[in-house]
């Protein structure tokens, strides 16, 4: 299927009914009094975040999304029926915006959270409603309102635990493919991966984290080389970026670490010119491809000298399926600290309220 992470769609809620001007009208009773009911209010357009969604591609070639309007007010003092209400499901982590002002409106990331997009007009009131001491009959009614309606941007944003960073054929999907069900395309050429992709890994006995794979990144992706920046936004709300670095073809040269390092370097330049939001996010290196490299004394250099500039560093191979427990053990330690420590500042927070 198609991954489509934007879409724009009109949503325009439901007319409230019209309220009914009518008198009663009963043998015997010569002179009834008002009795018109109020329209009913007309239906809202919902949009609800659903697990069964995993792109807006169903949104594609639909753009008008329109809710039911109210019943009219009756006689005997019937109200209207409320308008049927629209809704569109959208998959979680969806942003929307309004498309005139640019402004967020929501941002649906749980399961069944739901934003009212557009409001149902209010009915108009009925003549019985009108009825006061000064005046015991009055012969009119309100007209319904207009339901509310706007232009929305909707913009999908992944939500992961881990996002896995590199240039093409690093490794990334082969990693993703070993350590969760998901099944990405690997192959032995650059770009590979066209579309961000998801997978589930279950770590230890009842937790599990989700690591979100994009397309490769190279020098000047910014300025839209390559596959560009743009799958950016899928990795923005993950807690920690884990680096791949093949180093599998730079063990014969001579300037290596200089050479791993200045890759590195290229990558970072690019995520900071997506975003200078993202220099405060957690960034690991992972030494892909151990296995095809002969000299591990080579990796464990390398390794050594990114953990000297700060960044912790992992020597592993999806391969062999060296150093990835290793691995997961410490990012699900890292996410259930992120976790614990989340949960201590909102606790703080009541506390203060
Ligand atoms: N020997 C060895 N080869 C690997 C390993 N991981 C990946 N490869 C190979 O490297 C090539 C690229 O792997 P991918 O997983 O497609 O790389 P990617 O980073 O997802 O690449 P893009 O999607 O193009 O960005 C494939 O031929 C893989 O079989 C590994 O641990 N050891
Ligand atoms: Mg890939």
């Amino acid at each position: 299927m198609k991954f489509i992470d934007e879409a724009r769609i009109l949503v325009t809620a439901g007319h409230g009914g019209r309220g009914c001007v009518s008198f009663r009208r009963e043998k015997y009773v010569p002179r009834g009094g008002p009795d018109g009911g109020n329209g009913g209010e007309g239906g809202d357009v919902l949009l609800q975040a659903h697990p069964r969604r995993s792109t807006l591609m169903h949104l594609k070639g639909k753009y008008h999304f329109r809710a039911k309007a109210g019943a009219h007010g009756g006689g005997k003092g019937m109200h209207g029926a409320r308008g049927k209400s629209e809704i569109v499901e959208v998959p979680m982590g969806t942003v929307i915006k309004d498309s005139a002002t640019g402004k967020v409106l929501a941002d649906l990331t749980e399961e069944d959270q739901s934003f009212i997009a557009a409001k149902g007009g209010l009915g108009g009131r009925g003549n019985q409603s009108f009825v006061s001491s000064t005046n015991r009959a009055p012969s009119y009614a309100q007209p319904g309102e207009p339901g509310q309606e706007r232009e929305l941007i909707l913009e999908l944003k992944l939500l992961a635990d881990v996002g896995l960073i590199g240039r093409p054929n690093a490794g990334k999907s082969t990693l993703l493919a070993s350590i969760s069900a998901a099944k990405p395309k690997v192959a032995d050429y650059p770009f590979t991966t066209l579309k961000p992709q998801l997978g589930v890994v279950s770590w230890g006995d009842f937790s599990s984290f989700t690591v979100a794979d994009i397309p490769g990144l190279i020098e000047g992706a910014s300025q839209g080389a390559g596959m560009g920046i743009k799958f950016l936004k899928h990795i923005e709300r993950t807690k920690v970026f884990l680096h791949l670095l093949d180093l599998s073809d730079l063990e014969v040269q001579e300037e290596a670490q200089d050479l791993a390092w200045q890759r590195f370097q290229e990558i970072n330049q690019e995520l900071l010119e997506f975003s200078p939001q993202f220099k405060k996010r957690t960034q690991w290196v992972a030494l892909s491809k151990a296995d095809a490299v002969q000299d591990q004394e080579f990796l464990k250099k390398i390794r050594e000298f990114f953990e000297k500039k700060g960044y912790r560093c992992f020597v592993m191979s999806a391969v062999t399926k060296q150093g990835i427990e290793e691995l997961l053990k410490a990012l699900g330690d890292l996410l259930s600290e992120l976790s614990s420590e989340q949960e201590k500042d909102q606790n703080k927070v009541c506390e203060q309220n």
